[in-house]
């Protein structure tokens, strides 16, 4: 029997017209040897099929959620209100939308009790979900959390060798 891989986070976006700046957020995942389950969802088009994703994440063995959405961006509050588990929302750019900024209060403004954990608009957002994503799972996984502090220092040195080739 072949067992299947379980992926401890799930990127769920609402869109496949979200799928090209979310990919920063899988790509980051995968950078930290994370390979996510990724899923178009929506909190409008698709209610019951997001729901039973939500109450089903956990046995799944899904650790963390990233939801991200553009416009009326329900979708990761609406899973929130269905799992326990940490959702992190990401806010998008559409088209035909406000620049984000429908998307980012759409995401934020969570009624007290059921919290969203919400990113910046668009690929910074996706970027850092994928890292607040790792920094949940590095609590209990020492070696993920050799990664971030080599990622940080990485990060620290890239800056470090632009400000000298500054002087
Ligand atoms: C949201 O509406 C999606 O997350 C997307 O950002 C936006 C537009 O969706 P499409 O019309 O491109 O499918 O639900």
């Amino acid at each position: 029997m072949v067992s299947e891989k379980i992926a401890p986070v799930a990127v769920v976006m609402g869109s496949d017209s979200d799928l090209d700046v979310m990919s920063s957020c899988i790509d980051q995942l995968r950078d930290f040897g994370i390979e996510p389950t990724v899923r178009i969802l929506s909190a409008h088009r698709t209610p019951q099929m997001a729901a039973e994703f939500a109450q089903t994440a956990r046995e799944k063995g899904i650790r963390v959620i990233v939801a991200a959405a553009g416009m009326a961006a329900h979708l990761a509050g609406a899973l929130a209100g269905r799992t326990t588990l940490p959702i992190i929302g990401v806010p998008l750019i559409s088209e035909a939308g406000l620049g984000g900024v429908d998307a980012l209060l759409s995401t934020v403004q969570m009624p007290p009790g059921v919290p969203v954990a919400t990113m910046a608009i668009g690929r910074a957002g996706a970027k850092n979900a994928a890292i607040f994503a790792v920094q949940i799972l590095a609590l209990a996984d020492g070696a993920l959390r050799d990664k971030l502090t080599r990622f940080r220092e990485a990060q620290q040195d890239k800056v470090v060798e632009k400000d000298s080739g500054l002087r």
